[in-house]
């Protein structure tokens, strides 16, 4: 069994949005194409709470983009985005949201921060995606959405770690390219056996 998982095709990702991936929506026709050749498919939806820890606004003195030191480790500042209940924080209207078997929520907890699909930032706490795919029998990925560089390699990383077999299609994918960071993503991918397509 094989599905395919949309990471956070959102408002506030694409152009016009709070944290918006240049060319973010160029890939939705492309994904929504996609899903027919899956068993299953999952999106995954970032949905953090106002005065999230990841964003700049919640540190003084702190602009968008600067690092920070968490418990559990260096964390980018973001700009306030994909805030619960906003406009921003939905999917993008051209995704077909009607063809996901599954929308899984990360980020929500206050403290921590969530990239991953899998786990969230302190690479313990789980968001239960695991356990969905092997009770439907899913052993092979392909992942597509925003950004390539952040939630996506994170998803393919702990997806590979967990054994999965992953694919990340790249020409479905955009990158918000933070100093390097797009190469050095693809460079831990394909380091930790990540198919790169
Ligand atoms: C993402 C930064 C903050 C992403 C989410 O979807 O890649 N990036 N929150
Ligand atoms: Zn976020």
């Amino acid at each position: 069994m094989d599905a395919l998982i949309v990471i956070d095709v959102q408002n506030d990702f694409c152009p016009g949005g709070a944290l918006a991936v240049p060319e973010g929506d160029a890939i939705i026709a492309g994904i929504n194409a996609r899903m027919a050749d899956f068993d299953a498919v999952v999106l995954t939806q970032d949905w953090h709470p106002l005065g999230h820890s990841s964003f700049a606004s919640s540190h003084p003195g702190k602009a968008p983009f600067e690092m920070i030191d968490m418990p559990y480790g260096p964390q980018v500042l973001w700009p306030d985005h994909c805030v619960q209940s906003s406009g921003g924080a939905r999917f993008h209207t051209d995704l077909n949201v009607d063809a996901a078997d599954m929308i899984i929520r990360k980020g929500f907890r206050p403290q921590i921060d969530s990239y991953s699909a899998f786990f969230e930032n302190d690479q313990t706490t789980p968001t239960g995606l695991e356990g969905y795919l092997r009770t439907r029998g899913v052993q092979t990925l392909t992942m597509v959405g925003l950004a390539t560089d952040f939630c996506v390699a994170y998803s393919a990383l702990d997806a590979a770690r967990l054994g999965f077999d992953v694919t990340v299609e790249q020409d479905l994918c955009r990158a918000i390219d933070l100093d390097g960071s797009l190469a050095g993503a693809i460079d831990q991918m394909r380091v930790a056996g990540v198919c790169l397509a």
